[in-house]
């Protein structure tokens, strides 16, 4: 049995310290202008903090920081195990702080404190542990030229990395860009969202206290479309890492093109299909992962599989299931351990949804869970599981990305059709499959155009495997050895000794 009760969480959010201001070369410091945005608890719809809401000079400042420390080599220079040690150290921290850092993520973006501390910071730690200990196992290439001369194709730090990171993973998906950014040398500015800036301002002091030295991350709090652009277009910012909306992934593709041509790496929208065949015989596990597969982190997922295919002779039956399901989420504080479900992040997000499930009720879905929010302390963000059966994947609620709690379940009778739903979408983030036949999982795993087909689960993501999309879902990988390509640039030298 867990020891944290709902008084725990309570007592500790009372006591707990934000930090409200960007991180620069080491310390906290407000903006430059003085401003400030307020940021709003999505559990009471209450004031939680006022945080520094820079512009241009302060990412100006930021980056200025950021350069000088990998011109410097302070970081850069060290040997990969030296980096590696450093690292491991923060991983360590972060477990030495999982509860103040789960109950942060909480606080200001909703989640379940439980999931906030089991996934978001548990995971948060063992990728960047994963990262660390990789940094001294990558070998460079040699290219084969023959006897007269020798290649090397060696990977260089890229120089100032900026990562645009979203608030449904505050920590984790900031933990995804440092980890491999840091451990393969760079400097590092982190721009939360607005929403969710306290994780990550904490981890830039844990990162002091694990031996990172000054300047090589920094964080800078403030709105997208002032400090996030200004990183977007900033002439010194060697690289950009965005995760977030299709909308503003493409503008990053447009700053890039507007300032020094850096590169940009995408992870953004989805609307990911899970397919259920006929010949899955435990559908009852399915429609556990299907459950988690939309309702999980209140469906505010960029995989969440807010598309169930359902071949049509299990339909009515696997609907049953999913009903079921949802009638079991547990809607509440998000403090209160018994809880399954939070609120959404914001107003604006859960009106989003709101209006989008009316839409569904408009062109026909039929409402068989949820459809509306409940008013819990105070705030009414809190919208429940929604399930519309009879969906066509022409209706809005099967194509826009709703970004909360909302499952569309979709009919299909053959292969053939399930796999060109699955595929008429503009995104391609990830998919799932159900089947006992293991030619039909090869087959339609092949078929279907997504970064990550999981078959007989939902949502299969490790440090191990690359995460990302095809389509519209964006450009580049996340986690895994892959994502140093992003941070490192392959240089050769020829030394021609003939
Ligand atoms: O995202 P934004 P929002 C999707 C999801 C959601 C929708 C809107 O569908 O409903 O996006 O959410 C920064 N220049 N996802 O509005 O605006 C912003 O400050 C530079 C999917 O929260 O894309 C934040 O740090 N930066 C997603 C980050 O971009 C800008 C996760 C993401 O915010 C900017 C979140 C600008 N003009 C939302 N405008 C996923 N793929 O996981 C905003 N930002």
């Amino acid at each position: 049995m867990s020891d944290y009760s709902y008084e725990y969480w309570q007592t500790q959010a009372k006591n707990i310290q934000f930090k409200n201001q960007s991180f620069i070369n080491g310390e906290y410091r407000a903006a430059q202008s003085g401003a400030t945005y307020d940021v709003i608890s999505p559990a009471s719809e209450e004031l939680l903090a006022q945080v520094s809401a820079c512009d241009e000079a302060d990412v100006d400042a930021a980056v200025a920081c950021a350069r000088s420390s990998f011109d410097s080599g302070v970081w850069a220079n060290r040997s990969p195990a030296e980096r590696k040690a450093v690292v491991l150290k923060l991983a360590q921290l972060i477990l030495e702080h999982k509860d103040e850092l789960a109950l942060l993520e909480t606080l200001d973006m909703g989640k379940p404190v439980m999931d906030a501390l089991n996934v978001d910071v548990m995971g948060a730690s063992a990728i960047l542990a994963w990262y660390a200990e990789a940094a001294d196992k990558i070998y460079d290439e040699i290219a084969p030229t023959g006897d007269t001369a020798l290649a090397t194709m060696t990977r260089e730090a890229i120089g100032v990395v900026a990562a645009i990171v979203p608030w449904n993973f505050p920590l984790d998906i900031a933990i995804w860009k440092l980890g491999p950014a840091l451990v393969a040398g760079n400097s590092v500015i982190i721009k939360p969202a607005e929403q969710s800036p306290h994780s990550v301002l904490r981890l830039a002091e844990l990162a002091i206290e694990a031996g990172v030295p000054k300047g090589v991350f920094n964080v800078v709090t403030g709105y997208g479309h002032v400090a996030g652009k200004a990183l977007g277009l900033h002439n010194d910012v060697d690289v950009a890492t965005f995760t977030g909306s299709t909308e503003v992934g493409k503008l990053f593709l447009r700053y890039s093109s507007e300032s020094n041509m850096k590169p940009v790496w995408l992870e953004t929208g989805g609307k990911s299909p899970n397919i259920i065949f006929a010949d899955c015989e435990n559908l009852d596990k399915a429609a556990d992962k299907a459950a988690f597969g939309i309702f999980f982190n209140q469906g505010e997922v960029c995989s969440a599989n807010s598309r169930l295919l359902v071949e049509n002779s299990i339909k009515d039956q696997f609907v049953e299931k999913m009903v079921a399901r949802a009638k079991a989420v547990v809607l509440g504080d998000p403090l209160n351990p018994e809880t399954t479900m939070g609120p959404i992040v914001n107003r604006k997000q859960a009106d989003r949804m709101l209006s989008l499930i009316e839409q569904g009720k408009k062109e026909g879905g039929k409402l068989v869970a949820g459809g509306t929010n409940s008013s819990i302390n105070g705030s009414s963000l809190y919208v429940q599981p929604t399930i519309f059966d009879g969906v066509n994947n022409d209706m809005t609620i099967a194509r826009e990305e709703i970004f909360g709690p909302v499952l569309s379940v979709i009919g299909f009778d053959t292969e053939e059709e399930a796999i060109a739903i699955a595929n008429d979408t503009p995104y391609g983030l990830a998919a799932s499959v159900w089947t006992d036949s293991l030619n039909r999982a090869h087959r339609v795993a092949k078929k279907i155009k997504a970064g990550t087909v999981s078959v007989n689960t939902v949502d299969a993501l490790s440090p191990m495997t690359p995460f990302g999309g095809f389509k519209q879902s964006g450009i580049g990988r996340d986690l895994s050895i892959h994502a140093f390509d992003k941070f490192t640039q392959v240089k050769t030298t020829w030394i021609d000794f003939s």
